[in-house]
């Protein structure tokens, strides 16, 4: 395959370190940026003195500092944007801030990539952009200038991710919720999956917000990686290979979980004897959330190879021996 120079914002937190990682390990170089608003060092404790990288600290609302970045020595071909506000609860608080890092910020970057002709722009869109819609399995159409997204933070990437499709040029992947090895299980903020793990490793009450019969669409931070290069035309077993692709697609495995039963298989696989202790549920929580990922797979064939059970057991393990080293 053709090695290619990468622009990966957000190269520290949880999905763009492992983004980093693969894309090093495939031949290509990368030009890291983060903040450490959200993201860790430890995140990129694997590939941070590889060859292949380079990281810049700054803020990717820094539109003159990427514009440097992007016109380096070697001129960067693709671009994976996923620095952002990551949290919906925060942005709640943080209404303008989150406008100006999730939409303006991106919005100056993808202008500047199309500029300066680089293969395509990959965004980290969200199944936040959907908000309530009532359907079963949400396809990318039942998000439309009509939409009503219950928090700033869908707002923000509804707004990217729309005018990524109207201008032709990139993709945004619209991913359900992520989980995996390195997901930072200690702020409120944090993954259900990544609290539960820690809960009931260390013996305490899994928290449920609720009655715990809400359902996600669960998927491994590992099939999330191959579905951005895919869309980034980079995945040699794509068919056809090497073509970046355009517009909105879903990133989902199309299997619903309840909160409940995830409680329950996380204690299960920790050895725990954690119960569940019910809170009222969170403000703005939606009920169901569950992706039609059939657009991605007919453009790609891609398909999610991690199931559940090995997934959550991948994620336990780390946690019981990575999140105690955790700077
Ligand atoms: C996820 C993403 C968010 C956005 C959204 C799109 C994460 C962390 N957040 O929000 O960025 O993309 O999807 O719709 O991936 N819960 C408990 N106990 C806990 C923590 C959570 O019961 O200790 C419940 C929570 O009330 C919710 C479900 O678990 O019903 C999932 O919560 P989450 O924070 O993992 O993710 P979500 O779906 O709110």
């Amino acid at each position: 395959m053709h090695a290619s120079k990468c622009l990966v914002t957000g190269c520290a937190g949880f999905v763009g370190g492992h983004l980093c990682e693969k894309l090093l390990a495939m031949g290509h170089t990368v030009a890291g940026v983060d903040n450490f608003f959200s993201g860790h060092r430890r995140n990129m404790a694997s590939f941070a003195d590889h060859p292949g990288f380079r990281f810049y600290e700054t803020c990717v609302t820094r539109t003159d500092e990427l514009a440097k970045i992007l016109a380096g020595d070697v001129p960067v071909r693709v671009c994976f944007h996923l620095a952002a506000v990551v949290s919906v609860a925060w942005s709640m608080d943080h209404p303008d801030r989150t406008m100006e890092v999730n939409h303006r910020a991106s919005q100056r970057l993808h202008a500047l990539c199309r500029e300066q002709n680089l293969s395509t722009f990959v965004f980290a869109g969200s199944a936040a952009e959907y908000g309530e819609t009532g359907q079963a399995a949400i396809k990318e159409e039942a998000a439309g200038p009509g939409t009503v997204q219950l928090s700033p933070y869908g707002r923000a990437k509804y707004l990217t991710t729309s005018l990524v499709e109207q201008s032709g040029y990139g993709a945004s992947l619209r991913c359900f919720n992520i989980y995996g090895p390195r997901q930072d299980p200690a702020s409120p903020y944090s993954g259900v999956i990544s609290r539960f793990c820690m809960q009931a490793l260390a013996g305490e009450p899994v928290t449920i917000f609720g009655d715990g019969g809400q359902t996600r669409d669960f998927i491994h931070v590992a099939d999330v990686v191959r579905a951005y290069l895919l869309a980034a035309g980079l995945d040699d077993s794509a068919d056809p290979p090497g073509t970046p692709l355009h517009g909105a697609f879903n990133v989902g495995r199309g299997e619903s979980t309840s909160i409940l039963e995830l409680a329950s298989i996380i204690a299960e696989l920790a050895g725990s004897r954690s119960e569940p202790r019910f809170f009222p549920p969170r403000p703005g929580d939606i009920r169901h959330s569950l992706a039609d990922a059939g657009k991605l797979a007919a453009a790609t064939g891609f398909k999610p190879v991690t199931a559940m059970r090995p997934g959550l057991a991948d994620t336990v393990a780390w946690m019981r021996v990575g999140a105690a080293g955790q700077s």
